[in-house]
């Protein structure tokens, strides 16, 4: 038996999840949790990461306070963003947040410079403005005083695993993410990185997930008095650990990673890179095991998120229960929102946000709490059920049902509706997915669970799911109809 720890950080929160494996069954105990709040400071937006680091040292301590004896631990978190490390070690500046608006406009810009087909060529990664080779890009055009200073690119886990060891390495899944690594040679681009005007030498050496990256320095183990624990590095992009813990036992399966994001596809052996993946913004995500992430980014429950947050600085507070319960009396279908809508990316007033969308768009405009989160969830379902079949078509599979991971299965009117939405079942658990993959390539790297396989089939022997049949589908079919309408989403 060995205890070891998990640090997932999602956009909203973090935890410390300590893991136990016992007889070929996981428990798990929540440690420690903390928010993670994005700070702005003038026009930018940032990450707090030595809070975050700090935070990471808290849960450590707690993990030595309750008598764990860590074998390991790893750490993931959300992707695309990074910092810059110095010749001298020290980190240059703060890392900025993907939502902040230094990359407006910058991808189109890049195009006119690298076609965008090309682009996706080498990388297979999906189009999304905040994708970390616009936000070099922007930076470069800025005359960022970083980049003259900078030696080493790491991303947001590689850094905290700098701090915490003093290794500086890249990793796979999360370096995937950037839109400069191309799955084909598996290697960084050196040439698309070279046409950024960027040197290569920043991009380090890439670690597979399950690869020992570290021990904690003597530095850490002397401040909290601890041992030279051995970090590894697991699939450091959270969405790729919340994949390895997808309950299915078939090889064909779907899921959708349900937190502030949105992540809904299948896992492939190989990159799906086609003329027609890139015109429906598919991505190819590197995962575990030689995997990919044949996927597409949803807003998610950011828009609710923000919703609720302007409502608080409005004096008004709602929990998560309370506003899906008030979603529930309000009335069905309608009004509806295509969530990709890039007026929803930024942070900022959501319900007015919402409200304009469906001015625009000549739809009955939702003003109380409860229509304007009915509005969301309804169009966040239909949502689902769009990406899924065209994850069916472009995978050439059919799915019998959805797996639902992540915190966003708190919300048992989303999985309802969107078993409804979909007509087929959501099979909803567990929510602390990308934690439980973290813990499980760690155990698979220790040679504790044979592969990614057996790690699926003893998080679903150890974790309830819960099943949600659909209901009401022709009512749902028809008003998918209209969403597609309103929305213009694509169908095919
Ligand atoms: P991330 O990892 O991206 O920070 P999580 O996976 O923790 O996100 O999911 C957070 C989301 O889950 C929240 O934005 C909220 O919408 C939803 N959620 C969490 N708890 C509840 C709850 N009790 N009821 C309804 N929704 C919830
Ligand atoms: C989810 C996530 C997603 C990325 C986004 C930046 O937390 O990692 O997979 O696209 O954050």
């Amino acid at each position: 038996m060995s205890d070891i720890l998990a640090f997932d950080l999602g956009a909203s929160s973090g935890r410390a999840i300590l893991g136990k494996l016992v007889n070929g069954k996981i428990t798990t105990e929540e440690l420690h949790r903390f928010p993670n709040d994005p700070v702005q400071v003038g026009d930018r937006l940032y990450w707090d990461l030595l809070r975050l680091y700090h935070e990471i040292k808290q849960g450590l301590l707690k993990a030595k306070h309750n008598g764990a004896e860590l074998s390991s631990i790893g750490i993931d978190s959300w992707a695309v963003d990074y910092g810059f490390i110095a010749e001298d070690g020290s980190l240059l500046g703060n890392p900025l947040h993907y939502r902040d608006r230094a990359t407006e406009g910058k991808m189109e810009q890049l195009f006119a410079e690298i076609p965008a087909e090309e682009i996706f060529a080498r990388t297979g990664i999906q189009f999304l403005t905040f994708n970390t080779i616009y936000q070099l890009y922007a930076r470069k055009q800025n005359q960022s005083p970083e980049l003259g200073a900078a030696a080493h690119f790491l991303m947001i886990p590689d850094l905290l695993r700098y701090f915490l060891t003093g290794e500086k390495y890249n990793e796979f899944s999360n370096a995937t993410t950037t839109q400069l690594y191309n799955p084909t040679t598996r290697q960084w681009d050196a040439e698309l990185i070279a046409r950024l005007g960027l040197p290569v030498e920043w991009f380090g050496e890439v670690l597979e997930p399950g690869a020992l990256a570290g021990r904690l320095q003597p530095s850490v183990q002397e401040e909290l008095g601890v041992g030279p624990i051995p970090v590894y590095a697991v699939a450091e992009h959270d969405t790729g650990s919340a994949v390895v813990a997808v309950p299915a036992l078939e090889k064909s399966f779907a899921y959708l990673s349900c937190g502030t994001w949105s992540l809904l596809g299948t896992e492939i052996d190989q990159p799906i890179i086609n003329e027609e993946a890139q015109r429906l913004n598919f991505t190819n995500e590197g995962g575990f095991g030689g995997t990919f992430r044949l996927l597409k980014n949803i807003m998610g429950l950011w828009i609710l998120q923000e919703c609720r947050r302007e409502w608080e600085r409005e004096g008004k507070s709602y929990s998560f229960p309370e506003l899906v319960g008030l979603a529930g009396e309000a009335k069905s279908f309608a009004s509806f929102i295509n969530p990709d809508d890039p007026s929803f990316l930024a942070p900022g007033d959501m319900p007015e946000r919402v409200k304009d969308y469906c001015v625009r768009t000549g739809q009955a405009v939702p003003e109380q709490p409860g229509e304007i989160i009915r509005c969301i969830l309804e169009s966040l379902a239909f949502t689902y059920r769009n990406v899924l079949e065209l994850t069916e078509r472009i995978s050439g599979q059919t799915f019998s049902g959805l797996h639902m991971v992540g915190g966003g299965i708190h919300n048992t009117l989303l999985c309802q509706w969107t078993a409804n939405a979909l007509g087929k079942p959501v099979w909803a658990g567990p929510a602390e997915g990308s934690a439980l993959g973290n813990l499980a390539v760690q155990w698979i790297a220790q040679g504790e669970i044979q592969d990614i396989w057996e790690a699926r089939r003893i998080i679903r022997d150890s974790f309830p799911v819960t099943d949600y049949k659909p209901e009401d589908v022709a009512a749902w079919d028809d008003a998918y109809r209209r969403f597609l309408q309103v929305t213009g989403s694509s169908s095919n």
